[in-house]
């Protein structure tokens, strides 16, 4: 079947019924239930329809996950506090409008920036594991809440400086290959720490830029396979840098619309295969990126509608594809 358009009310269907069916699958998944919220509650509002999802039980599933001991949220009630989930809980509650119903704002300030480590980076949470995912959640929380001015700015400018490679590109960690998705937490970060000057953007845009393969669809790095996520991991750090038309909009744009279920809804890493939230979230956002007809603006750092960023006075200098009409 051919795939030429955005199946909306498909995928809208789609992620209302991905918390009612409480099979095994749902069950395992337990420990990305919050990044699921917001990946539905995100895909909805680029799509139009904030409202698809009750509100209040989404606020009070929220709420559920703060773990008092720790003073931040888990992915699940009774999980140990992550920053993968607060960043999560938080894009939820701006986009709900109710930031202030944090149990602690204070304690989650001072919980966050605990994750600090000495050589800058930040660790997910207090067991250790650590990387620029984590340095990303950390600023793009602690932006989000007005906080910014408690960080130890510099710790973290240099950590990210180390994580640059040769090829222009950025790693998880110091000495680590270059991949797209970590290119995107750190020029993210750099871009909420407004730091681009340290970026070499030329070398940067064109191994963001290489990342297209023939059949259009974009690769994490070289020598691998396409994947509908990278359309934003690629887009928005090209959105960042000022080149989306670096990209062949129109066989992006093809490739994303390919990788849909057209009877269930959803979006797929590729054509034919099972749909999930994380791939519909970043392909709808890539369409987005796109100029796609009728979707609403992205900010491409914050993965949150673009209205919403520019209202809390955060948005920076990028530049996505003008909207179509059509
Ligand atoms: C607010 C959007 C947003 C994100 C929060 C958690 C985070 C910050 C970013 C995650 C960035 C990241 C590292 C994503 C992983 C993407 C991915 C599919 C990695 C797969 O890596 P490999 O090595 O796949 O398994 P490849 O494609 O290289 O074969």
């Amino acid at each position: 079947m051919s795939l030429t358009t955005l199946l909306v009310g498909k995928h809208v269907s789609y992620i209302q019924n991905l918390g009612k069916n409480k099979d095994l699958a749902y069950h395992r998944t337990t420990h990305l239930r919050m990044n699921g919220i917001y990946w539905g509650l995100t895909a909805l509002h680029i799509m139009g329809h904030p409202e698809a999802l009750d509100r209040d039980e989404m606020i009070a599933y929220v709420l559920s996950c703060w773990d008092q001991e720790a003073g931040a949220f888990g992915a699940h009630p009774e999980h140990d506090a992550h920053l993968l989930s607060t960043l999560s809980a938080i894009q939820v509650l701006v986009m709900q409008d109710a930031l202030d119903r944090i149990p602690d704002l204070e304690r989650l300030v001072t919980w966050i920036l605990s994750l600090q480590q000495p050589s800058g980076v930040f660790a997910g949470d207090t067991f250790g594991e650590f990387d620029t995912r984590f340095t990303f959640c950390a600023l793009n929380a602690l932006s989000l809440l007005g906080r910014l001015n408690h960080l130890d700015e510099e710790k973290t400018v240099d950590y990210i400086q180390r994580c640059r490679n040769f090829d222009g590109g950025f790693g998880a960690q110091a000495g680590a290959e270059s991949h797209a998705a970590q290119v995107y937490t750190c020029l993210g970060s750099l871009a909420i720490l407004d730091r681009l000057d340290l970026v070499d953007k030329s070398a940067l845009s064109w191994w963001l830029a290489e990342r297209q393969l023939p059949n259009g669809g974009l690769n994490g790095r070289p020598e691998k396979l396409e994947d509908v996520c990278y359309s934003f991991w690629v887009l928005s750090s090209l959105a960042i840098l000022n080149k989306v038309p670096w990209i062949d909009a129109e066989k992006l744009t093809a490739f994303i619309l390919s990788a849909q279920d057209p009877d269930n809804g959803g979006i797929a890493d590729r054509p034919g295969d099972v749909a999930d939230v994380f791939h519909t979230v970043f392909g709808i956002a890539g369409l987005s990126l796109l100029g796609y007809p009728d979707l609403v603006d992205l900010d491409p750092i914050y993965c949150m509608p673009a209205k919403l960023i520019e209202k809390m006075g955060l948005r920076k200098d990028w530049k996505a594809l003008e909207r179509r009409t059509e």
